[in-house]
């Protein structure tokens, strides 16, 4: 009785812990210049695809928040960004909590391209609460239309 209590309880544990590992494990982009943000249209999945995203992906293990920032904008983006802050509102996704960090485009870096997604727009704070952003994005529609205010 004991023995399986114990064991009932690591398996809690554990999972509690692979919880809180996968809620680590996305980040995403409001990549801003000149008081637009970057949105950039999704390929996949199917559920997704055509709908707008700040765009981001999984950290890699031994990876910071910062890293997979800089990293996921060199893939998708082919450009440079330096992280400089972090939204308030953490978006809901399947796999647990996706943070968002602002960034700027570093002096000199190319300019984005859509390396990985079907489209990339700059919007401004007046434009942002009218994109087609995918579900959990919208959660930062008030965050974003703040940080873009002047
Ligand atoms: N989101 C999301 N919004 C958002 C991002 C960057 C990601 O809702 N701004 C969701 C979409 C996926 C999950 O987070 O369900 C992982 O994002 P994804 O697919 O862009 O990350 P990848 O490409 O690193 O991960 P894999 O799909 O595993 O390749």
């Amino acid at each position: 009785q004991v023995r399986r209590l114990l064991s009932a309880r690591a398996a809690a544990v554990t999972s509690a812990a692979e919880a809180l590992v996968a809620a680590r494990a996305v980040v995403a982009t409001a990549l801003v210049r000149d008081r637009s943000v970057l949105a950039a249209q999704r390929t996949r999945p199917p559920a997704l695809a055509g709908l707008w995203e700040l765009p981001g992906g999984r950290v890699e293990e031994g990876e910071s928040d910062a890293d997979a920032v800089v990293r996921e904008c060199r893939e998708e983006l082919g450009t440079e960004v330096v992280v400089d802050g972090r939204l308030a509102t953490d978006l809901r996704i399947d796999a647990g909590v996706l943070r968002v960090h602002t960034a700027h485009l570093a002096d000199g870096g190319p300019e984005p391209r859509a390396l990985e997604h079907s489209g990339l727009r700059w919007v401004t704070a007046a434009e942002v609460p009218g994109v087609d952003w995918v579900p959990a994005d919208r959660a930062v529609v008030a965050d974003l239309v703040d940080l873009l205010r002047p």
